[in-house]
């Protein structure tokens, strides 16, 4: 068997310098700056942000980079390296899913990022936006369940913030961890890039990915409420405790356009109706104060009701206790303290791929394996992450085992026919900002 695929991110200064050749050869001239934004990983809480729970995710090194040049008209003009290619559209003429200006395919996610910003109570709706010419290219895998389409919403919103002097983007104080005011206008941001995902994309998801991808900090998990947008940074150095957390690309392709993801939020959406509660939240929160999760599940109608229901609680659950234990040290205690916060931190993980698989039914055979084989290999827990049906897992590995757990992984997919998986190195990593040639 040959070496494992490890998919890198781009060298600093290689995904800025790869985006301005593009938009030279595309269109002529220079672009007049690079904005970039990351992809994500979710350490832990799946299909919670749509049920106003809690998630944990962190920004991947792995980024989108945006060449932009403004139009004096209202054209948007896309090109991208990967095999997407070519699009040209007028502004004028994007719309939401369903509406005779509806826009197919990729550049939905970049237009629809414009229409949303137009909308009434958005920040361009009395001074819209420049058209504009755009070279994108991408170190994050495409249909990766790493946020591909997030990082490119994200990297357009940031583009057209500061070439429209929106004002929404604000530098934090040297080291600061995201202050307030600095968080506010990324919040914002991110609330555009989900409404142009839910309306002109087509795609139900909820705002987790939007938030890592602008309001993520190096460093940091990203402790999310849904409920009411608030962010916590909990810190998050696995390499502090000689860990690694490896992301198992499985190559199987999932998409959110299609059905199972929105059939999930629908019977969310039911149990909600039947338990008369605001959101699953509460029902979240009302057992961790105490009340019995069986006597909740008993009052609802069906059998797939239950299931779910009981996915997103325990989930709750479970982000609550990892950002508990990242935040208290545990891991880089040494000694046997450690090791109790590294247990605790497996079955963390390890209980919410089995709720995935068992009770959310987002798994498959893919992820499966990539989770059964890296426990195999002594990983400290795995689960897989994102919206399921395809994409990618996570495993906790100790670093000096990195390459023996990607290379066991890799096996395993061999023996069972599946396709190559891919790896890649993960850790904390920045938000969505302008790209210096450093970058
Ligand atoms: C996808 C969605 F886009 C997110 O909003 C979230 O629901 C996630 O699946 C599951 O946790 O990434």
């Amino acid at each position: 068997m040959s070496a494992p695929d490890v998919l890198p991110a781009w060298e600093p200064g290689e995904g800025a310098a790869r985006a301005r050749a593009l938009f030279t050869e595309a269109f002529g001239g220079e672009a007049a700056g690079v904005w970039s934004a990351p992809g994500r990983v979710n350490v832990i809480g799946e299909h919670t942000d749509y049920n106003g729970g809690l998630a944990l995710p962190i920004a991947l090194p792995h980024r989108t980079f945006l060449a932009v040049r403004p139009r004096e008209d209202r054209t948007l003009r896309l090109v991208s390296s990967s095999a997407h290619g070519a699009a040209e559209l007028d502004l004028d003429a994007v719309g939401p899913v369903g509406s005779p200006a509806e826009v197919t395919g990729w550049p939905a996610y970049v237009a629809g990022v414009a229409w949303a910003m137009e909308q009434p109570g958005g920040p361009a709706q009395r001074r819209r936006l420049p058209g504009a010419d755009i070279a994108v290219v991408s170190c994050v895998p495409s249909g990766g369940g790493l946020s591909s389409s997030a990082a490119l919403e994200c990297a357009a919103a940031i583009a057209w913030d500061e070439i429209a002097g929106l004002g929404l983007i604000r530098d934090a104080p040297d080291g600061a961890v995201s202050p307030a005011e600095v968080d506010a206008g990324r919040a914002v941001l991110a609330a555009l890039c989900v409404r142009a995902e839910n309306e002109v994309a087509g795609a139900p998801t909820g705002g987790m990915d939007q938030a890592a991808s602008l309001r993520a900090h190096p460093g940091r998990a990203l402790l999310l409420d849904c409920r009411d947008g608030a962010i916590e940074h909990v810190p998050f150095d696995l390499a502090a405790a000689s860990l690694e957390l490896l992301v198992i690309d499985t190559r199987a392709k999932h998409s959110h356009v299609d059905g199972g993801y929105g059939q999930r939020r629908a019977t969310c959406e039911e149990a909600v109706g039947v338990l008369q509660v605001r959101d699953l939240r509460e029902v979240a929160d009302d057992v961790a104060a105490g009340a019995t999760l069986e006597a909740v599940l008993e009052r609802l109608e069906t059998e797939e009701q239950r299931k779910r229901v009981r996915h997103v609680v325990t989930e709750i659950q479970r982000v609550r206790d990892l950002a508990d234990l990242l935040r208290s040290g545990g891991l880089t205690a040494g000694g046997p303290a450690a090791r109790a916060a590294l247990a605790e931190m497996a079955a963390l993980l390890d209980d919410s791929h089995v709720s995935m698989r068992d009770d959310y039914e987002i798994s498959c055979p893919e992820l499966d394996l990539a989770v059964s084989a890296a426990q195999s290999a002594g990983a400290h827990g795995a689960r897989m992450t994102g919206g399921g049906f395809g994409g990618s897992a996570i495993a906790v590995v100790d670093a000096a085992d990195a390459a023996r757990v990607r290379a066991e992984i890799a096996r395993a997919f061999e023996d069972a026919g599946f396709a190559r998986p891919g790896f890649l190195p993960a850790v904390a990593a920045s938000p969505a900002s302008r790209a210096e040639e450093s970058d």
